[in-house]
Order: C-alpha cells, then structure tokens, then sequence
C-alpha cells in the first residue's frame, strides 16, 4: 500500500523584532515603509491566522520557528566587545549603528527564502535534500543560513533526508532558495519538474541582466543546486527572469509567478524567451509520463490587463495556489492589497467565475509582512511529506487548534504591540527575545537551535 503523500506548507513565524528598516534595495516595498512604526505582535498573530486558515481547509500546515535577533554573535564577529549582551548593544550604537537594525531584522520569517528543497520524488536517490540558502545579496538575511540549517536538521531527522551546505558566500552563487524554484507534477507523489528561475549570469558578464536592481539568484547557484540535489535527469528547467522585472521591482521570480501541480500562474513580462520557457516545461512534465497525461495548464496575465508596477504593488503573484482536499481546481490565497486594487479585484473575480481552473480566491490580512515586500508565498516553505514522515517527525510543528492557541498564546505573552526604529537600541530587547525563543523550542519540541542556548556567553 502506498502511503498518502502531502505537500505540507511550513510557514515561518514572525519573530518579536519584527521592524521597517528600509534594508532591502530593489524591493519596493521594503524601501517605501522604511521608518514606520512596525507591530510585532499583530504581525506575529496575522501570520498565525494564515496558518489556520489553511489546516482548517484541511490541508497540512506547519510552522518554522524565527530566529534570535538581535543577533549579538554577528556584532561579536564584527568586533564590536562588551561585557554583556547591553554593553554590546551600547558599543553599536557608538561605533557602528547601521550594523543595529541589520541584526535585528526578523526577515528570517519569509521562509520561501530559507531553503532549496527537492523532494523525495524527484531524487535519484529517493531522499529530500535540503539546501539552505546563502542569502548573500542582503547583509541582514546573510546572517540566516547557519541558524535556518538547524532548524531544518532538528524537524527532518533520519535517513529519509539529506542536509546540503549552503552554496559559498559571495555574489557568484548568491542564492535565494525557494523564492526562485518551483515544482510542477500531477500527483506530489510523482516525480515533478523542478522549475529554477535565476536573474543574471555570475560568470559570463555578456548576458542580459538588471541594471538598476541587484539580481538576487544566478545561474551558477540553480546549477550547483540541481547537480547537488541530484535531481532526476530531464526533470529540471533552469530560466532567466526578465531583467526589465527585477528592475521594476521583481526582487525574487515569486513576486510574478506561481504554480502548482500542473498549473503556472504568470505575468507576461516575467521570464526571458518565455515561449522557449514553457514549451521545455511542458516536454519535460510529459517525459516519461502516460501517453494520454495531460501536460502544464498555463494562466498567463497580460501587462494590458495588470502592468508589472501593479503586479508588484498587489503582489497578484505572490498568492499561495492550493487544491484543499476532496477538490480537483485551485484556491487562490491573495493578500488582501488584491481587493483594494480595482483591475487585479476584477481579474481575480474573472478567474473564479470564468477559469477551469480555479475555484475559489480566500484573501488575508497580512498588512505587517506585506510593508516589508512578504506577502503570502514569502512566508511560506513547501516540503513534500508522506504520511509516515509527518508520524515520525518528533518536532511538535504541525498546525492544529491545540498549537495555534498555545502560539497565539505564547505571542500575545512576549510580543510588543509597536516597535519604532528607535526601539531597536534598547537592550531589553535581547532578553526579551531570548526569553520567548526559549519557551518556543520547548513547546515546539526542538531542542537546542539558538547561539544563545548552544555558544558559551
Ligand atoms: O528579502 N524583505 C525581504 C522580503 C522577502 C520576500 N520573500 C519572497 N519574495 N519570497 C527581502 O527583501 C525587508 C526588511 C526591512 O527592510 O526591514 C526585507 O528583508
């Protein structure tokens, strides 16, 4: 008997330093909100919501946990000393305070960004490999990588999983996870096609890139991915996005488009040689599929319906495409920026009446994320898990009532209602987080994954 298969979305929490900082360049967004006053709490709880709402359509739902900031290892390796963590802070503030709200973002949350993840189907080996990604083009998600690899050491356990390094440092194999990597197939049991999106060449200069936005994935990196995944021959397509995208605020392939199964959902500016694109995707779904199999399903938005400028401000692409069970079409999970822009409301209402393919657009309030350019897709990781693997998990992350109390419990006990950018230097802060990051592993189940439970002080 073969056991049921999920694709389980792993969604990460947001942590209580949550803050509007202006640090990533090319996310608009990010750029625009830079100063406002940020509300951990009710950004925490708005991500706790989206969680529930997909377990209570009856899909599988988890949650990873945020990471400690600020993040007092990182000044430490800058060289800034102090006797304790608030000296550290002070010292900062003195010597170099831009470093101050680099290590306090909690950017970590936007855990499409935490790793490459191919599963098990789609291996030679048979085992999901995990690849966590250097975030290189950012200081303030570079910092991520070692903690984000713990965390996915203590939830995948055992044979059934392989844990990568993540990709050397640096620009030439900057890398930015699952942001930029799709999976196509019929049944997430079967093999898919693994769909890597890149935004320029590291080592040949001579291709086409941005010239206003930095390109956050190269080529180099979706290569070594693939090679280090060893990922079943003719199954992957490796694309370059529009250059003229990312420098229209396109910051991650996620911002403009999206799939599912058999279903890609994008705008007509997103890739490069577009045409080119889909026809390999279509060939490499039907290889060694049935005959009759059916191949991708394409829904392509036309910039004379949504410009691309729109496309980044309702983060129209940035939806979650989710076949709850019991249901053969799609639902659409849209940040509610959707409804409050006429022409992607009415695209939308378009879709569900008139499309095969969807059924249904549920829209969330996740305002807090979506001023730092995190809407639904950002938040979350998609790992494909079969049933014994979700028994044998000994982390307790599954979404249920009992954990989504128990969590909007525990935000509502450690959680600051606004944080100012000013908030950033008071050295409370640090224990604060510390405090609630260690009741979190203990309800969650972990173990030991912060430098501030594991390093000597
Ligand atoms: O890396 N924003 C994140 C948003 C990540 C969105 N992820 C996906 N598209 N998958 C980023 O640009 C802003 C932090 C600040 O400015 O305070 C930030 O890091």
């Amino acid at each position: 008997m073969t056991s049921q298969v999920f694709e389980v979305n792993f969604d990460g929490l947001v942590g209580p330093t949550h803050n509007y900082a202006g640090l990533s360049r090319g996310n608009l967004a990010s750029n625009n909100n830079a100063g406002l006053i940020a509300s951990p709490k009710q950004a925490a709880l708005q991500g706790l919501e989206k969680m529930k709402a997909l377990a209570d359509l009856g899909l599988m739902q988890a949650v990873l946990p945020p990471h400690e900031r600020p993040h007092i290892p990182t000044l430490k390796k800058l060289g800034i000393a102090g006797d304790t963590e608030s000296d550290i802070i002070a010292n900062t503030l003195n010597t170099a305070p831009y470093l101050l709200s680099a290590v306090s973002s909690a950017s970590n949350m936007w855990v499409a960004n935490a790793a490459t993840v191919s599963p098990f189907p789609d291996t030679v080996d048979g085992k999901t490999h995990f690849t966590p990604a250097n975030l290189s083009s950012m200081f303030h998600r570079s910092i991520e990588p070692e903690t984000t690899a713990r965390i996915l050491k203590a939830i995948f356990r055992g044979d059934d999983y392989v844990h990568h390094n993540p990709l050397p440092a640096g620009s030439f194999f900057s890398d930015e996870g699952a942001a930029n990597h799709t999976r196509f197939c019929r049944e997430y049991a079967e093999v898919g096609v693994e769909f890597f999106v890149y935004g320029a060449h590291a080592f040949d200069k001579s291709q086409p890139k941005p010239t206003q936005f930095p390109a956050r994935q190269t080529k180099e990196s979706c290569e070594a991915i693939v090679r280090q995944h060893n990922l079943c021959p003719h199954k992957y397509i490796i694309a370059q996005q529009n250059p003229a995208a990312i420098d229209a605020g396109v910051f991650h392939n996620d911002v403009i488009a999206v799939g599912n199964r058999n279903l890609l959902f994008y705008h007509e500016q997103a890739f490069l040689n577009t045409d080119d694109v889909l026809a390999q995707l279509n060939s490499a779904l039907k290889r060694d599929a049935l005959p009759d199999a059916s191949g991708l399903q394409f829904i392509e938005v036309p910039s004379a319906l949504i410009s691309i400028h729109d496309a980044v401000n309702s983060y129209l692409f940035n939806t979650q495409l989710i076949t709850p069970p019991g249901r053969k079409n799609h639902t659409i999970i849209a940040p509610a920026e959707c409804k409050h822009m006429r022409n992607v409301a009415d695209y939308l209402h378009w879709l569900v009446e008139d499309h095969p393919a969807i059924d249904e657009v549920i829209f969330l309030d996740l305002k807090q994320s979506m001023r730092n350019g995190g809407g639904p897709a950002c938040l979350r990781l998609r790992v494909v898990m079969s049933c014994q693997q979700i028994e044998k998990c000994s982390a307790n992350v599954f979404m249920d009532d009992g954990l989504y109390e128990t969590l909007t419990g525990w935000v509502e006990k450690h959680y600051r209602d606004e944080l100012a950018p000013a908030d950033l230097a008071d050295p409370e802060l640090v224990y604060e987080s510390r405090r609630a990051l260690d009741e979190l592993t203990q309800l969650l189940n972990l173990g030991s994954i912060y430098d501030f439970q594991l390093l000597p002080r």
